[in-house]
């Protein structure tokens, strides 16, 4: 029902579900040329919306995409569009295209970058994924080296992850890691990886190809609110085969236990102690933070 009354906002202007259309001309259709977020909102607010903004304007000066709004203009567009959605729960993809111009690759040909917001409701995983734990398998496709593309760049270019995402889905698993050029752990392909081995939690660090998520850092925040001993290192398939405990963060996600990567059960094969508090602490989190959409 809410779909049909959809309203998209597109450089200043809102249309309907229908009426949203981009040229074909766009740079970010042609090329996947552009930047992008994925945001979540909880209880009427935008959750941990600045540090959305901060990545995406970071993003989009790495890639030498010009936003055509001002970070004051952008975040009242973006709470804008969510009030017109009448959205109290939901997700927002924010996205910047390198907006239209010619057929060949070069950007200088586009003189304006386009602004395109959706608000809507969002598919969660089921439940009972959280209940049972995730299976992960490894993936033949490797994170794109630094060298080739920062994967610190959230860019609409996701090519590199939607071929390991088909390899997991082909392999019958919830998701899939994926390693870097080194052969270290980076991330999985929507969401950053935790392990935890006695007090100790770890992830890779940016530099291993990991996404500076915006989940992992507030995971970080919770586990030092836990008592836990944080370190950003190396890892290798070994540290996850014989955690205690595993889970993977990211915005669609939350905090996601994982049970089984690549034949091995993790710790006794159940979503950990620790993790199920994570996520207990997560939630609640999100019922009480953001930025207020209505008032
Ligand atoms: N790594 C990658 C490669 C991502 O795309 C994360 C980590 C987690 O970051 P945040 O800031 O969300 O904690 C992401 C998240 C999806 C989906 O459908 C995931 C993302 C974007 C769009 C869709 O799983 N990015």
């Amino acid at each position: 029902m809410r779909n049909r009354k959809l309203q998209i906002y597109i450089d200043g202007k809102f249309y309907s579900k229908r009426d949203a259309k981009v040229s074909v001309f766009d740079h970010g259709l042609l090329y996947g040329d552009g930047v992008f977020e994925g945001i979540r909102i909880y209880n009427g607010r935008i959750f941990r919306f600045d540090e959305h903004l901060d990545r995406l304007y970071a993003s989009a000066k790495a890639i030498m995409l010009k936003v055509p709004l001002a970070r004051p203009d952008m975040s009242r567009a973006t709470v804008e569009t969510c009030r017109r959605n009448g959205l109290r729960d939901g997700y927002i993809r924010l996205l910047v295209t390198r907006g239209v111009g010619n057929l060949g690759l070069s950007p200088s040909k586009c003189p304006k970058a386009s602004v395109i917001i959706i608000a809507d409701t969002i598919e969660l995983y089921p439940p009972e994924v959280y209940h049972r734990g995730m299976r992960v398998i490894t993936t033949g496709t490797w994170r794109m080296p630094n060298a080739v593309l920062s994967p610190a760049v959230k860019s609409l270019n996701y090519l590199n992850n939607i071929m390991a995402r088909i390899e997991a889905s082909n392999a019958g698993a919830d998701e899939g890691l994926m390693l870097n050029a080194q052969g270290y752990v980076a991330e999985c392909t929507g969401d950053n990886i935790f392990t935890l081995k006695g007090n100790l939690l770890q992830t890779p660090p940016i530099s291993a190809g990991a996404l500076g998520g915006i989940t992992r850092a507030v995971a970080m925040d919770l586990a030092a609110g836990l008592g836990l001993k944080m370190r950003e290192a190396e890892m290798t398939r070994y540290d996850i085969f014989a955690a205690d405990e595993c889970f993977l963060t990211g915005t669609a996600a939350e905090i996601v236990p994982v049970v089984w990567l690549d034949g091995r059960q993790i710790g006794n094969g159940k979503p950990g102690p620790i993790t199920t508090e994570m996520m207990r602490r997560y939630r609640e989190l999100t019922q009480r933070e953001g930025t207020p959409i209505y008032e």
